[in-house]
């Protein structure tokens, strides 16, 4: 099933965070797109709930250095 979810991503504090928070949510199987915006501190994320899950993704955020809860 294809799911759309928002999250806050906390922590970014330029481009180069951006590009590596997308980048690491991109390589989720599963997931088909993302889109993180610095100034809202948001990230949308489309993917298939069959493969990837909203703990997956905020986990990744946090790995990869940031703060990231489901809104
Ligand atoms: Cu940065």
């Amino acid at each position: 099933m294809n799911a759309i979810e928002k999250f806050e991503v906390t922590g970014m504090t330029c481009n180069h965070c951006v590009m590596k928070v997308e980048k690491a949510i991109k390589a989720i199987d599963g997931v088909k797109s993302a889109s993180v915006d610095l100034n809202l501190k948001q990230a949308v994320v489309e993917y298939d709930s069959s493969k990837a899950d909203t703990v997956k993704i905020v986990s990744t955020i946090e790995k990869s250095g940031y703060q990231g809860k489901k809104i």
